[in-house]
């Protein structure tokens, strides 16, 4: 019995569908314009791809995540609402959402609350970290779908594990990061491996 393990969980890309709810809402309200279906997704940034596929999209891509609703429509990633219940269960294991907001901050940090309240429960929102620097948080594990998660920190307490979204599926990243696949994948097994 060593100390509690403490894991931190990104919510875009990893509890929340923001590509799928993206490329929906993109496609309805631009029904005439270009798209990338997300099998075509390459890079973090969608307003950078959106941009190089032509300039001015990069602006209507991003007016999608600073419309109202567009944080709390997004639907759950298959499993995820129930593994971190499950890890908030477990034995010496504190579990953080740790989520960056838009700068735009009409909508989303209230939207990333109730998402959590919706999905999680209210006693989850005690669990809620909202910040656009995650190097500045400790924590022995952060499950994130960023490949380069940067901040003023050089040395991060945790281990950044990469969770494969569309847009990181074909990115080879160097051998000692490690992936979790989706939660299908053996996130119990990552969890155990940093218990002391
Ligand atoms: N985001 C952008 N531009 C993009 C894609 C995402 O601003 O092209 C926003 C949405 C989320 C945040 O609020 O970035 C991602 O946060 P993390 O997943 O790193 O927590």
């Amino acid at each position: 019995a060593g100390k509690r393990l403490r894991v931190l969980v990104d919510m875009d890309g990893v509890l929340a569908d923001f590509e799928g709810g993206f490329l929906k809402k993109y496609r309805a309200r631009y029904p005439d314009e270009p798209f990338i279906t997300l099998d075509d997704r390459r890079g973090f940034w969608v307003s950078t791809q959106y941009g190089q596929l032509r300039s001015d999209l990069c602006e209507k891509a991003i007016s999608i995540w600073q419309s109202k609703g567009f944080f709390i429509d997004l639907q759950p990633l298959p499993g995820g609402v129930e593994a971190v219940k499950e890890m908030a269960r477990m034995d010496d294991t504190d579990v953080f959402i740790c989520t960056s907001p838009i700068k735009h901050y009409k909508h989303c940090p209230y939207e990333k609350y109730a998402w959590v309240e919706k999905h999680l429960g209210g006693d989850f929102l005690e669990q809620v970290i909202l910040t656009r620097d995650k190097t500045l948080i400790a924590g022995d594990l952060l499950i994130d779908d960023k490949p380069d998660i940067q901040g003023v920190e050089p040395r991060p307490a945790w281990e950044h594990i990469l969770f494969t979204a569309c847009h990181n599926q074909h990115l080879s990243v160097c051998p000692s990061q490690r992936r979790l696949l989706s939660w299908s994948d053996d996130w119990r097994a990552i969890l155990d491996s940093k218990r002391q």
